[in-house]
């Protein structure tokens, strides 16, 4: 199903390598800023009261469910990915947005394709080592923005923002990515996560504000 826009984005990955330090940013705009948001440029931390300490030698991230090729991945084999880095708004339904924050990773799209998702996986629905859960529709995750982040301005991203890998996906609000991410599972049916099951809206584009279901 997805095939296209996954080819698509990793085309645009790659532009994007290619562009790196070329391409100036667009200057602050009411365009830029989603409503009700207000700019941060501090980074406040958003968790459930839980920073797990996971230490490399006993991190994994598994990618199961409705894939060919269900993979466990320890932090050596991960960090031998190929490595993508791009710069994206961060937007929180609690009103702040942070522009400008430079995420280093493994593209979604790298992960796809190793795991070869069956024609029935529509869903992804992610876990936190903290216990935490999101889902997102696949065709979203296959964006050229999504990214399994393991670096933040070039350093190991922090235990409280989420490391030692969190997942990014700019266009949604920002508790559609999960921090200490563990599991990535595609799914044929959505499953709502720890927020969606809360009240907080499933679709959750910050543009047209959707915040709450
Ligand atoms: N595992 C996990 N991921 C999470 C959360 C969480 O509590 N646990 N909070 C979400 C929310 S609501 C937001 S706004 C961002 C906050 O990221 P930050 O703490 O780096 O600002 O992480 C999201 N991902
Ligand atoms: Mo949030």
């Amino acid at each position: 199903m997805s095939k296209a826009r996954y080819i698509s984005a990793k085309e645009a990955w790659a532009r994007k390598q290619v562009a790196q330090g070329v391409t100036a940013r667009e200057e602050a705009s009411a365009k830029r800023l989603p409503p009700g948001q207000r700019l941060t440029t501090g980074f406040p931390v958003l968790d459930l009261g839980i920073k797990p300490e996971i230490p490399l030698a006993d991190w994994t991230l598994s990618i199961l469910g409705e894939v060919a090729q269900p993979l466990t991945l320890d932090w050596e084999t991960f960090a031998s990915l190929p490595q993508v880095e791009d710069v994206s708004d961060f937007h929180c339904v609690t009103t702040w947005s942070k522009y400008d924050c430079r995420w280093g990773g493994v593209a979604f799209t790298e992960l796809y394709e190793r795991v070869q998702p069956t024609k029935a996986a529509q869903f992804v629905y992610f876990t936190g080592y903290d216990g935490y859960t999101t889902n997102v529709p696949l065709a979203q995750c296959l964006d050229d923005d999504v990214l399994i982040a393991t670096k933040f301005d070039g350093e190991p991203v922090s235990r409280e923002h989420g490391g030692p890998a969190r997942v990014i996906i700019p266009k949604l609000y920002a508790w559609k990515g999960a921090k200490f991410v563990k599991e990535i599972h595609f799914l044929s049916k959505d499953k709502l996560g720890f927020w969606e099951v809360r009240g907080y809206s499933n679709s959750a584009d910050p543009f047209k504000e959707e915040r709450y279901a």
